[in-house]
This record gives C-alpha cells, sequence and structure tokens, in this order.
C-alpha cells in the first residue's frame, strides 16, 4: 500500500523560512517503523505543497497545537477523497477526541509499538479509533533515512533525539503530558548510528535539556567527539555547576545552546521551577557558558502574572547587559492539557479557541497588569528593540568566537521582527479582543 505523511504548516499561505531549517523527526521515524513492502512518501508543508489528490491509500499528519486548524483542514479534503486519515503528534496526544472528529483514528502519545500495528489493522479492515502505548521499547534502533532530503539542500540541520519523558509537568509545558514522567534514553550506541547513517554535519540535539542526565550527556559527549560535528541543543543553566560537562560539551562539537530563561524578574523565577533564580547568580552562569566559546539563545517568556508594563524594557537591558547572541522572545501560551491553561480558563481569562493563534507569538489571554494588545506590542517592541544595529553591535565582542553563526542569527532575526510588525498591524483588525481593558 502506499502511505502519505504530511507535516503541515500553520499557515499554507505562508511558511515559516526561519534560515535555520530541520526536517520533521516524527515522520521519518515512522518511516523507519513501516514495514519495506509498503511505499512511503514524505511531505513537509514547510518545504513543499501538499497535492490533496495524491495517489495513497492512507494519509498520516503530525501536528502541534498551532498547525491543528490547518491540519484538521487537510485530513478533511483527503477524507472527501476517500483516504483514511490517522493523526498523531503533540496536539492530537492531548486532545485525541477532538482530533478523531476529523479523522478515522488517532494515535496518543508516541509510534513506536503501536505503528507497525495500526498499518497492520488497517490492511485487515480492523483499523481501530484510537493507540496508545504509554512507554515504548526504545531500545531497537530505527533507521531514519535523511540523506536525499539533505542532498536537496532545503534542509540545514538535521534533528537527534536522546531521550524523552520529563519528570517535572511545570506549569506551561506539556510534555510531561507527552512523554510521561519517567527519563527514558535512547542507547548511545543508537544515537551515534543515527549521526554516523545521516551523512550531515550539523546536527540539534531536540531534548528539552541535554544534560538533564549528566552522566548519560558526559558519555555521549566523549562518544561523538570524534565525529567532528557541530550541534545546537537545549539544556539548563545548571550546566555551568559541572566544569567537566561544560568542557565535554563544547569539545563535542557545541556551538549553540538554548536556555529557557523565561523571566529577568527575581519575583517571577522564584515561583517557577528553575536552578538559577538569583539574579546575579544568573549573569555569573552566563558569562561561564560564553567563555566555553558557546553562544547563548535565551528563550524569554511575557505575559506572567507578575508581569508590569516595565518587564520589556528590563528583559531587553538585561539581554543585551549579558551580551546574549540572540533571544526568542514569547508571550505566555495556555497550551490545552496544562495548568496554566485549566487556570486561565477557569477564571474566564482565555479570549479565543482558534488554536491558529496559540503559537507563542499571538496573545490569547487576558494578562494582569495591562491590556491583551499592550502585551502584544510589548513582545513585537522587545524583539526590535533587542535586534537594532546598535545592540547587535554591543553584543558582537563576546560573541566574536563565532562571528559567522552569531551575524546570520542577528540579521535573520532582524528581518523576522520587521515582519511580525507588520503582522500584528494585519492582526489588529482582525483581533477584537486584543482591546479588551476588563480587569483582571
Ligand atoms: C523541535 C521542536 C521544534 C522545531 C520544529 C522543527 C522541526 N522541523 O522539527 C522548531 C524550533 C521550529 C519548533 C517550533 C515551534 N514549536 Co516546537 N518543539 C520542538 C520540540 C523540542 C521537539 C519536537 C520533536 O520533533 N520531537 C521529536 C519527535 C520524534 O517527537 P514527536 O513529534 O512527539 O513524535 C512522536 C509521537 O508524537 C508520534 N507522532 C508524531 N506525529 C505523528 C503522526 C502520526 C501519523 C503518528 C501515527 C504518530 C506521530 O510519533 C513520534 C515518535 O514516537 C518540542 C518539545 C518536545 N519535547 O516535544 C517542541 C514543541 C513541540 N514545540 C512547541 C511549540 C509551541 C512550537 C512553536 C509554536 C513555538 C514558537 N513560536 O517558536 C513553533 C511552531 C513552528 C511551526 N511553524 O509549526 C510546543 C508545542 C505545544 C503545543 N501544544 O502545541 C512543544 C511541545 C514545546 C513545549 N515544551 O511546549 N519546535
Ligand atoms: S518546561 Fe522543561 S522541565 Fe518543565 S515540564 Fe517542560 S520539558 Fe520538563
Amino acid at each position: 500500500m502506499k502511505i502519505l505523511l504530511i507535516s503541515p504548516t500553520i499557515d499554507s499561505e505562508k511558511r515559516t523560512n526561519k534560515g535555520l531549517m530541520m526536517p520533521q523527526l516524527a515522520l521519518y521515524i515512522l518511516e523507519g517503523l513501516t514495514p519495506q513492502e509498503h511505499e512511503l512518501k514524505i511531505v513537509e508543508e514547510e518545504a513543499e505543497a501538499v497535492n490533496p489528490d495524491e495517489e495513497c491509500d492512507l494519509v498520516g499528519l503530525s501536528f502541534m497545537t498551532a498547525n491543528a486548524p490547518r491540519a484538521y483542514q487537510l485530513a478533511q479534503e483527503f477524507k472527501k477523497r476517500g483516504k483514511t486519515v490517522v493523526l498523531g503528534g503533540v496536539h492530537p496526544t492531548i486532545l485525541p477526541d477532538e482530533a478523531l472528529q476529523y479523522a478515522d483514528s488517532v494515535v496518543i502519545g508516541e509510534a513506536e509499538g503501536v505503528w507497525e500495528k495500526l498499518l497492520n489493522d488497517f490492511q485487515h479492515n480492523t483499523l481501530k479509533e484510537k493507540y496508545h502505548e504509554p512507554t515504548p521499547d526504545l531500545t531497537k534502533y530505527v533507521p531514519k533515512n535523511f540523506k536525499n532530503i539533505i542532498k536537496k539542500g532545503f534542509f540545514n540541520l538535521v534533528p537527534v533525539m536522546t531521550t524523552r519523558g520529563c519528570p517535572y509537568n511545570c506549569d506551561f509545558c506539556c510534555v510531561t503530558n507527552l512523554y510521561g514522567k519517567k527519563i527514558r534514553h535512547i542507547s548511545i550506541e543508537n544515537v551515534v548510528r543515527d549521526i554516523e547513517e545521516s551523512g550531515a554535519k550539523n546536527f540539534m540535539f531536540l531534548d528539552d535539556n541535554i544534560i538533564g542526565h549528566p552522566a548519560y550527556a558526559k558519555e555521549l559527549f566523549r562518544a561523538i567527539k570524534p565525529l567532528h560535528i557541530r550541534w545546537v541543543g537545549q539544556a539548563s543553566i545548571s550546566l555551568v555547576k559541572d566544569q567537566e560537562l561544560m568542557r565535554l560539551a563544547a569539545e563535542s562539537g557545541c556551538k549553540s545552546l538554548f536556555f529557557g530563561l523565561e523571566s529577568v524578574s527575581e519575583e517571577q523565577l522564584k515561583t517557577m521551577r528553575k536552578t538559577i533564580k538569583d539574579i546575579e547568580d544568573l549573569e555569573t552562569a552566563l558569562k561561564k557558558i560564553r567563555k566555553m566559546g558557546i553562544l547563548i539563545h535565551a528563550s524569554m517568556i511575557f505575559g506572567f502574572d507578575n508581569d508590569t508594563k516595565s518587564v520589556f524594557d528590563d528583559t531587553v537591558s538585561f539581554l543585551i547587559k549579558n551580551k546574549i547572541s540572540s533571544v526568542s522572545f514569547n508571550v505566555l501560551t495556555p497550551y490545552p492539557g496544562t495548568k496554566t491553561y485549566q487556570d486561565l480558563e477557569n477564571a474566564g481569562r482565555l479570549l479565543t479557541d482558534d488554536w491558529k493563534y496559540y503559537d507563542h507569538n499571538t496573545v490569547v489571554f487576558k494578562p494582569t497588569h495591562m491590556t491583551p494588545y499592550e502585551l502584544q506590542e510589548g513582545k513585537t517592541k522587545a524583539r526590535r528593540n533587542f535586534y537594532k544595529l546598535s545592540s547587535v553591535v554591543k553584543r558582537f565582542y563576546a560573541n566574536m568566537h563565532s562571528p559567522l553563526i552569531y551575524l546570520t542569527v542577528n540579521y535573520g532575526n532582524r528581518k523576522q521582527a520587521k515582519f511580525e510588525a507588520k503582522r500584528i498591524a494585519r492582526l489588529k483588525g482582525e483581533l477584537d479582543y486584543w482591546g479588551c481593558t476588563d480587569k483582571v
């Protein structure tokens, strides 16, 4: 049979070309799990258009919350043409019953341990509505074929994932709901095999915290050092507490790390599960990471209940003072399945249930100390101010160890900041609720 796997964009009219483009690992895992007898095609809408008339027997769509409306639209198009549709990924895992309204079957959670069974059931006309394997065995090697797409040149980073599961279940995050609380590792041997078989040189570790298990991380860094690759990943700032771990990461090819700093308000940090809650300690930690020659990408969130209008300028000043290489400025987003969502819903503070706006970029709730539009505008201006030419110049010297990456990322963000301002101006006319001034 012929299987079509799709990763939809948020908006099919606009692809989010971010400069750093990476294939969707989930689709390549599904391909690796598919028995050889089947024909399989992968379409990433960020890279190519989806053809609803594509000849196939089974369509699989993978998506997060912001992509759900587009995924449902595509699912309906394929169903209209008599195809069987299966949905999986972050959003269907959190809201399987919603997803099932648009599809024949939903995979809740991971595909390992269920995909082959699902294909077999489909062939025997016994497809079930839901499939779920809570903690599948990750010891078996799943081949991922990235060679062809790397040749095409659209993607410049290859994704690798070493760990599933997170014990912390933070209020605003849905990762524990996706993979459970127990941390499960892929064997180092299989991670090395993934890297070697890809034939690539530039990688992104998708783990939420690549140093979450320091002993595993040290072994991993030692194992990949001889491969002479370059990699980026996400880590906790607690990295600085272990000198050896930091050195091994740098020696193994780590070029940039993404840190979820979220806030520079001590009041806010105290309410969060953070290893460093004191601003002076945070500044010392950031300095140590810079000295290792690792670029720091910070992720910030605006819109916590403690945030007042001064939060935007305070945050940008902190980031420039600490010579942060690049930053993602986000608004607090109540993803379904999180405590944040439940709290805001209970308080009647959610302003829309249109999932396409649940994208970290668009305000969808009533903040405490400002109107939704003030929060939206503050976030957009913070990005623009951080990427001003004067700021890029001020931060350059401290990031001179990787000038090309630093300048490329900053240039890309300066451009994106301009697009974002235009998008906000357009949405202002569309989203009446941004003007809402009700006191919370
Ligand atoms: C990598 C990543 C990205 C990359 C994606 C690029 C790429 N091409 O891969 C980038 C940086 C671009 C990104 C962007 C965003 N991301 Co993101 N991202 C992740 C991250 C870290 C890993 C996702 C991943 O690939 N995992 C590895 C794969 C193998 O796991 P998986 O997708 O769960 O797939 C397994 C199963 O779910 C299942 N499965 C998945 N799909 C399907 C389909 C079928 C048919 C079947 C049967 C099974 C199946 O099988 C797989 C194997 O078991 C997650 C955090 C996390 N730990 O999940 C956040 C995460 C998914 N992102 C998130 C968000 C919010 C975003 C953004 C909206 C934020 C933003 N504004 O930047 C954007 C949206 C981008 C867009 N245009 O669509 C949220 C999603 C929350 C939600 N409810 O939607 C997460 C969970 C982070 C978080 N902690 O909140 N992201
Ligand atoms: S934010 Fe990080 S630590 Fe918290 S639940 Fe999500 S993945 Fe785990």
